[in-house]
């Protein structure tokens, strides 16, 4: 038996075979959970741990703290008689049940979040006073992780864009970065928001499908709306589908503007970069995922934090001169639909945000943040992007419905560790309360308290605050219109394209084949298939095959890019291990040492190893099994060892025991539950070790030659397998 310490236990206790009948305080959070910080409503340090707001004591009590005899029967009139009004502790159990749920947001319903901090280099003081960039400081975060389509329960694996939201809690204010994880949105003007989405969202006559793009509607909108191709394309890619959240990049998308303290103003573009490369997981392992393990990618989220394998990001800027056209390289910064490929402009990097406890409650924290575009610091402003300017309206409208008032800021996880004296008064919800008689201002009955810097400035010791960025503004007329440089929608969407690796090129062609052989009308697929001549022939013509129709005639043909960007492509970097999962299958041919080998070995990478038994019985010297044949499936692990010398039939290897079976092989001497499982990691391009001579190569039709492919004694080659998992895939698989 080792210690290896697998993430995912439920409790910070195990729990005892009968129920419990001594008395005692509610048990602690896990190791890796924390609560939203001890702070009050109005910012101030509050005594105590976080601990102090969840359950206290050893009773079950009323919502009043009163001592609970009985919480299992209502109070009746006998007990075969009819239940009493008057039992307030049924109506206040069932009362506060009805009302636990609370509208899910409209967009990005779907998500998952965790604590931790940033460390600021301290380089950015040329560029922004906002304290926590200037100087070398640490600020608490929480980052929530989301996808935009699908309701709050549906699957983590979906094709979709993928939300990155960051709440940093500065000494000058919360400062919010709320992003996505590709750099260019579906419309240029807050305006159409709506349309997207409600051409997105499931058809409002069956609701279907669910958290997905592959449907009429949302073609339809995006082949008529054709600023919309750019940031589709994205999604068609890989970039659609990622691996983990700990693997995504992460983009502020609109411009904005940093203010240093000399009052100078550049033009900046944020971007996140994960220490663990960008990287994709597989179309077919997508729709694996979303029925074996809808919760993917909130469980690996969870998990590497619980491990210890702690997620980071570098954020970095862009950085563009403030000139009077808001341009570069032609490039409106403006647009919202273009970005600046890097190697026009180089991401210079500010600091590094490291996610290091997962939440104690998912609802009190992951499902009540609330963060808002708006919420900026002293030296970070908006810009006049169409996008954002809407945006701005519309984060603090929809927290009214969704929290339930205006206080929302008074939640514990969005409270700010800054001073706050705002003389915004009374609501729904109100927690905080206030002293004095006077909030409004002027007065002169508190003081004058509290002051607007302004009324101080004088004072050269004046703290920093807000800054309304004197930016001239040209006169003009109002019209409903967007300026000519909005007008050019291929030109990036080709650069795209071409810049990707040619097995990248191949899934976005699939993708596309299958969003549109998913529509039921033949107009909508021949609608986009024609968008898709404006952007590149050979991504036209694969498609066309594909859905077997003809190739249109380009009606506007592509441009040639001036550049292409190479570092969008995922292919061809080593990357480090962390927090990856390899399955270790084993059965009673296998040699315990050799196991335990094997399983150190990947343990000492910051790997997790999970044992594959053929039933839950643990292993001969008491290891656990994690997984068995039958709740086993090649979708969960980065890499597969198969330490099964015969791979015979286990338990359950009966069509009647695991419907997964059909033994296409004819071969029954081989489990065919790992002959599935052999064959599905090879098709997704993961590194596989077998024994020797096993039969399983034989059975799953693997060659030993084939790219990826390891045999001999497993616990002699995990120095190779580290090697191929550094590269994540053995893309050879995927040539043309
Ligand atoms: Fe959002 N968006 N959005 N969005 N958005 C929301 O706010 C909205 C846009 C993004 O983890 C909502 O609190 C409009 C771009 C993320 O809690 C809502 C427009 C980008 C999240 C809203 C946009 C985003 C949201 C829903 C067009 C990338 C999840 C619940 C003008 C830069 C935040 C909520 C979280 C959430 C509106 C466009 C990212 C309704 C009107 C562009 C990551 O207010």
């Amino acid at each position: 038996m080792t210690d290896i310490q697998i993430p995912g236990a439920p409790q910070a206790e195990p729990p005892t075979p009968e129920q419990p009948t001594t008395p005692r305080k509610p048990l602690p959070p896990k190791q890796d959970q924390r609560a939203a910080a001890p702070v009050s409503p109005t910012g101030a340090e509050v005594p105590g741990s976080d601990a102090a707001r969840a359950q206290q004591g050893e009773y079950l009590t009323t919502a009043q703290g009163a001592r609970v005899r009985d919480t299992d029967h209502s109070l009746k009139a006998g007990s075969r008689g009819p239940v009493l009004l008057q039992d307030h502790h049924l109506r206040e159990k069932i009362m506060h049940f009805d009302h636990e749920r609370i509208p899910e947001r409209v967009v990005h319903a779907r998500g998952a979040a965790a604590h931790g901090v940033f460390e600021s280099y301290g380089t950015a003081g040329h560029l922004t006073q906002a304290k926590f960039l200037a100087e070398k400081t640490t600020t608490p975060v929480f980052t929530r992780f989301s996808t935009v389509l699908g309701s709050r329960g549906s699957a983590d694996t979906v094709r979709d864009t993928r939300g990155f939201s960051t709440k940093f809690y500065t000494e000058e204010g919360n400062y919010d970065l709320v992003g996505n994880n590709i750099p260019v949105f579906f419309i240029q003007d807050a305006i159409k928001f709506p349309d997207v989405i409600h051409a997105g969202k499931p058809h409002p006559d069956r609701e279907i499908p669910q958290a997905q793009s592959a449907h009429d509607t949302f073609w339809d909108f995006v082949s008529l709306h054709t600023e919309a191709q750019h940031h589709t394309i994205w999604n068609m890619s890989d970039r659609g589908i990622p691996r983990s959240l700990r693997m995504m990049e992460g983009f502020g998308v609109h411009t904005f503007r940093l203010i240093n303290a000399e009052g100078e103003s550049s033009l900046v573009k944020f971007h996140w970069k994960p220490k663990l490369g960008v990287h994709s997981i597989t179309w077919e392992e997508a729709l694996m995922t979303n029925g074996v393990d809808p919760d993917f990618h909130r469980r690996d989220l969870a998990d590497a934090i619980e491990a210890g394998a702690f997620p980071e990001w570098e954020l970095g800027v862009q950085v563009f001169p403030d000139s009077e056209d808001q341009m570069f390289h032609g490039i409106d910064l403006l647009d919202p639909t273009k970005f600046i490929p890097e190697e026009l402009a180089e991401v210079q990097m500010l600091g590094k945000m490291t996610l290091n406890a997962n939440p104690q409650n998912y609802f009190a924290e992951t499902e009540q943040v609330a963060f808002h575009p708006g919420h900026l610091v002293p030296g970070i402003e908006v810009t006049n992007d169409p996008l954002l300017q809407g945006r701005l309206f519309s984060y603090l409208d929809t927290q009214i419905t969704r929290l339930g008032g205006p206080n929302f800021a008074q939640i514990p996880i969005n409270r700010p560790r800054a001073a706050v004296n705002d003389m915004l008064r009374d609501g729904y919800h109100q927690s905080a309360d206030h002293a004095g008689i006077a909030p409004y201002h002027p007065n002169s009955f508190d003081g004058g308290n509290p002051y607007p810097v302004k009324d101080i400035a004088a004072d050269a010791d004046a703290p920093s605050a807000l800054i309304d960025f004197p930016e001239p503004v040209a006169e003009s007329v109002k019209v409903r219109a967007s300026p000519q440089s909005f007008d050019d929608h291929y030109t990036q969407v080709t650069m795209f394209y071409r810049s990707l690796s040619r097995t990248e090129q191949l899934h976005v062609i699939q993708a596309y084949t299958f969003e549109l052989a998913k529509c039921y009308e033949p107009t909508i697929r021949e609608r986009q298939l024609q968008q898709l001549t404006h952007i590149d022939a050979d991504l036209a013509a694969g498609v066309a095959e594909g859905l077997g129709l003809p190739v249109p005639e380009p009606l506007v043909a592509p441009v040639e890019p001036e550049v292409l960007s190479p570092t969008l492509s995922q292919i061809g970097g080593t990357w480090p291990l962390e927090g990856r999962l390899v399955g270790v299958v084993v059965d009673e041919s296998s040699d315990i040492d050799a196991i335990q080998k094997i399983r150190k070995a990947i343990d000492g990478q910051d790997m997790v190893p999970l044992v594959v038994a053929p039933t839950g019985a643990p292993l001969s010297d008491g290891t656990p099994a994690q997984r068995t044949y039958l709740t086993a499936r090649s979708i969960e692990f980065d890499a597969i060892v198969f330490l099964t010398a015969t791979a015979a039939g286990a338990a359950g290897a009966s069509p009647d025991g695991d419907h997964k079976l059909g033994d296409p092989t004819g071969d029954a001497a081989v489990d065919p539950r790992l002959t599935l499982m052999a064959a599905e990691a090879f098709r997704h391009g993961k590194a596989v070790v077998f024994p020797e001579g096993s039969p399983l190569l034989s059975a799953s039709g693997i060659s030993t030659a084939a790219p990826g492919v390891l045999a001999g004694t497993p616990e002699k080659l995990t120095g190779d397998l580290f090697t191929l998992m550094g590269a994540h895939r053995a893309w050879e698989r995927f040539a043309e």
